[in-house]
């Protein structure tokens, strides 16, 4: 008799964000990567955002977006991906928090939340950063950040400030 098939998709969501290097470039075609990851299906993503740097100032703005996808991969499996991602796109870590020509971070992991030394998710600046909510809002409205936490309450207390869909 014919088994049926169990395997575990998870959906993630991932925030992408540039500002050097032709920012709306790194960060189209970083979707396109995404897209084609193995073990990854059904990748969904928010319109692009210009807004101003948060954190060292003197930077380029900051173009962002948020996708999401399905994964059979496991986190740490992902954010090797990611990361490799990223090398792709010849990132350099010069200054913490400085400019970069592409960043990719992995926001949510189904509902699971991990804190080990490579990966905090939730992602940390998820809950007040209008560069990752109103994108975030843009593909899942009712998402839930944790069980008691909403994005439509986080939202409530993020002005959008200088962010801008493009
Ligand atoms: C401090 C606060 C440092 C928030 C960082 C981005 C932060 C940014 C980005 C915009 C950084 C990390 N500003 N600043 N978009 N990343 N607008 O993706 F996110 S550096
Ligand atoms: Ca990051
Ligand atoms: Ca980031």
């Amino acid at each position: 008799m014919a088994e049926l098939s169990c395997v575990t998709w998870t959906r993630c969501y991932i925030g992408l964000g540039s500002n050097l290097e032709h920012p709306v470039t790194q960060v189209a075609t970083a979707l396109l990567e995404l897209e084609r990851l193995d073990h990854c299906r059904a990748l969904v993503h928010s319109s692009l955002y210009r807004s101003d740097p948060v954190g060292p100032p003197g930077q380029p703005d900051y173009i962002n977006a948020v996708a999401s996808v399905e994964t059979t991969l496991l986190p740490l499996e992902l954010l090797d991906a990611l990361q490799a991602i990223e090398q792709q796109h010849q990132r350099v870590r010069i200054q913490h928090w400085g400019p970069r020509t592409l960043d990719l971070d992995l926001l949510l992991y189904g509902d699971q939340q991990i804190n080990n030394e490579r990966l905090t998710v939730p992602h940390a600046f998820i809950q007040a950063r209008n560069f990752v909510l109103y994108p975030l809002a843009e593909i899942a409205p009712d998402l839930h950040i944790t069980h008691k936490i909403s994005l439509a309450s986080c939202l409530k207390n993020c002005e959008s400030g200088s962010l801008e869909r493009i």
